[in-house]
């Protein structure tokens, strides 16, 4: 049995990391038998970093690692792509991973009225009278990386407008498929539907969350992924 040590439910959502709900999609697509342990510390992981499985006495981190561990069990993630979906569907995955993920992590970090309700779900385990001190050292350390990462220097409206191509390139691949690449789901799925949610689940409105909330062809994609966690979708 593998386990997949996660975040916790939060936001309503399996996790509160698009990363771990990555690896949650990964690993029922894989059709092996898992179960989650929820943990809101991870420096004990190899990474420092959530997600990690537990699998066969060894701890595998990072999603993108899990997969190949998956694939190398008989996973078969994208079944069916053709050689020219599979160069597109890494993309995809990257645009994902390495860009959207970076704005929602300053829709979470950066915004002052966002800031308690995040504080009080990810600082959830550590003691009441340290927490605001814990917490605002985490804050800080965060978004001084993305000031050197880059995104923390554009304002709201340039954040927006960097991201619009990017979701106009999801829809116009949702047009005439119900998943990404085809009438069932694949890796890129795994990937792109956790980031899309969790855009939209992260606490109070920013603009991104409103740009994906008017656009039923994402809003309906998100719910069709979400649903591929069956019961364990619920948080
Ligand atoms: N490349 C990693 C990214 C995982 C990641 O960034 N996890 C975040 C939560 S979304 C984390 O655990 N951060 C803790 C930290 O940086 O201290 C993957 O694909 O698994």
């Amino acid at each position: 049995m593998i386990t997949l040590l996660t975040y916790p439910p939060a936001f309503g959502q399996f996790s509160g990391s698009p990363f771990c709900i990555k690896a949650a999609h990964l690993l029922n697509l894989s059709g092996l038998r898992w179960t989650r342990e929820d943990t809101l510390d991870p420096r004990m992981m190899p990474h420092q970093k959530l997600p990690v499985i537990r699998a066969e006495d060894q701890l595998i981190a990072d999603s993108d690692m899990i997969r190949s561990y998956l694939e190398a069990q008989g996973a078969a993630f994208d079944h069916g792509l053709t050689e020219m979906d599979k160069s597109t569907s890494r993309a995809f995955i990257r645009m994902a991973e390495e860009h959207l993920y970076f704005h929602i992590v300053l829709d979470r970090w950066e915004d002052d009225l966002a800031w308690p309700a995040i504080r009080e779900t990810y600082f959830a385990s550590v003691p009441r009278p340290l927490r605001r001190l814990v917490a605002n050292r985490v804050r800080r350390k965060i978004l001084s990386a993305m000031q050197v990462q880059g995104l923390g220097r554009f304002t709201p409206a340039e954040r927006l407008a960097r991201l619009e191509p990017d979701l106009e390139a999801i829809v116009t691949r949702l047009w005439q498929n119900r998943f990404l690449f085809g009438e069932t789901p694949s890796a890129a799925d795994a990937s792109v539907g956790p980031m899309l949610s969790a855009a939209i689940s992260s606490p109070g409105e920013t603009a991104l969350s409103s740009r994906i909330r008017e656009n039923a062809v994402l809003m309906g994609y998100i719910d069709r992924v979400e649903q591929m966690l069956g019961d364990r979708r619920a948080a």
